[in-house]
């Protein structure tokens, strides 16, 4: 049968028999299951955060592999406020991108050599002790602490996977293994993950020639009909990733748990009817849209409920800079979908971060303003501060509803 006509089980192990499971998926896995019933004995909530994009190899003998802008910014961040928030939380994050709390310090931006100095007191050398420049103490303290809260109390397991298909089966596999959690459980799925692929079996074994070969190599192909042209061409056919988030809504994730998906456009005439047709596809319970222009400040919550849409936005005084980032466009993916007819409520919530449990996490302070008004403070605000809090509402809300039934 073919892919395009086999229901999400049968696709599920089509996709996941074609692939040898990742090398680490058995590590990986016992330290997701005592992760898990560690907090499952602690009645805690656990959160699943996916972060950072997925490579698409070309070679099985992997050289080259087709990849995507996420640096994992959304998922690092968004796991520091779930922790903040009392979660503990499992992160799911491609290998090398950002990780909460060291992402404070990169290697490149906020370099953490600029961070430290030899101190006074020279020994006999001449050789001081390393340490962290004065102006950066209070900061660097502060982020610490978490940290090491964090690492001391297990709230925290970094899992990490490259390609889509080493994604594919850590998700699988964590997913049933936070089944114990039940309710207590959330999918808060920000990864950018691949569209498309090149199955298994129509990938070339080593690496692709560019020279030495008598005519064009294509790769992914799967019949020996080449296009008419011959010249010194890569000519890569790839296939759609199979749609796995219904097999985890409707298989794989705890009953009664909560799902949260990302959908990502470039176009704002796109992003609201994308990220609707998402949660009308998979019955999921929340889609949060972003651009990727404007992602760093606003994002929109699409759910099945009312109020259907919902826009969080850092106010103008206080979103942080951002060099890829288009001031210009904010607010643009609201307005085209408004004169389309839909209904939304038009929001920004600048405010402090509530506790898990709090119900008034939706009841913070709002501004009726597309570019957002409040710039009495002049301290940046991520995004993600803002997002977290509804969610932890909301969770609480289902988590409820769960033990009422
Ligand atoms: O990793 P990042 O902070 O640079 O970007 C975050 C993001 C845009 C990848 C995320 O918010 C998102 O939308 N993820 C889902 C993308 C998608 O599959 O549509």
């Amino acid at each position: 049968m073919s892919a395009e006509h086999s229901s999400p089980t049968e696709a599920e192990s089509a996709y996941f028999n074609s692939y040898p499971p990742p090398k680490a998926l058995e590590k990986h896995e016992a330290l997701a299951r005592a992760f898990v019933a560690h907090h499952v004995e602690a009645n805690r909530r656990v959160v699943l955060v996916t972060s950072g994009g997925t490579t698409v190899p070309l070679e099985n003998q992997t050289v080259r592999f087709i990849d995507n802008f996420s640096a994992g910014t959304r998922g690092a961040t968004s796991a520091e406020y779930f922790l903040e928030a009392g979660y503990a939380v499992i992160f799911l994050h491609r290998q090398f991108s950002l990780l909460p709390y060291s992402r404070h310090y990169s290697h490149s931006t906020n370099c953490f050599l600029d961070f430290m100095d030899e101190d006074d007191n020279g020994g006999p050398d001449g050789s001081g002790r390393i340490v962290v420049r004065n102006e950066y103490q209070d900061a660097m303290r502060d982020v610490l602490r978490k940290y090491r809260y964090a690492k001391n109390n297990n709230l925290l397991l970094l899992l990490p996977f490259t390609t889509v298909t080493e994604y594919m089966f850590e998700l699988r596999s964590i997913a049933n293994i936070m089944r114990p959690l039940g309710a207590n459980a959330m999918f808060y799925l920000a990864a950018a993950v691949s569209d498309f692929f090149i199955p298994r079996h129509r990938m070339a074994e080593h690496k692709i020639q560019s020279s030495d070969i008598p005519e064009d190599v294509y790769t992914g192909y799967n019949d020996d009909s080449h296009p008419p042209a011959k010249s010194k061409k890569l000519i890569i056919d790839l296939d759609p990733v199979p749609k796995f988030l219904h097999r985890l809504v409707d298989g794989w994730s705890p009953a009664n748990s909560m799902i949260v998906s990302f959908k990502l456009e470039t176009d704002p005439n796109l992003l609201v009817y994308k990220a609707r047709t998402s949660l009308q596809r998979y019955s999921h319970h929340l889609v949060i849209g972003n651009l990727l222009s404007t992602r760093k400040w606003e994002v929109v919550f699409v759910t099945p409920d009312p109020p259907y849409e919902r826009w969080i936005r850092v106010p103008k005084a206080r979103r942080s800079k951002s060099v890829s980032g288009i001031e210009d466009q904010i607010g643009l993916a609201e307005r085209k979908d408004a004169s389309q007819g839909a209904s939304s409520a038009t929001t920004t919530t600048t405010t402090t971060t509530p506790a898990v449990g709090d119900e008034s996490a939706a009841g913070t302070t709002e501004k009726h303003a597309a570019d957002g008004g409040d710039d009495s403070e002049h301290v940046d605000i991520e995004i993600e501060s803002l997002i977290v809090p509804q969610l932890v509402a909301m969770h609480t809300k289902k988590i409820e509803q769960a033990s009422r039934n």
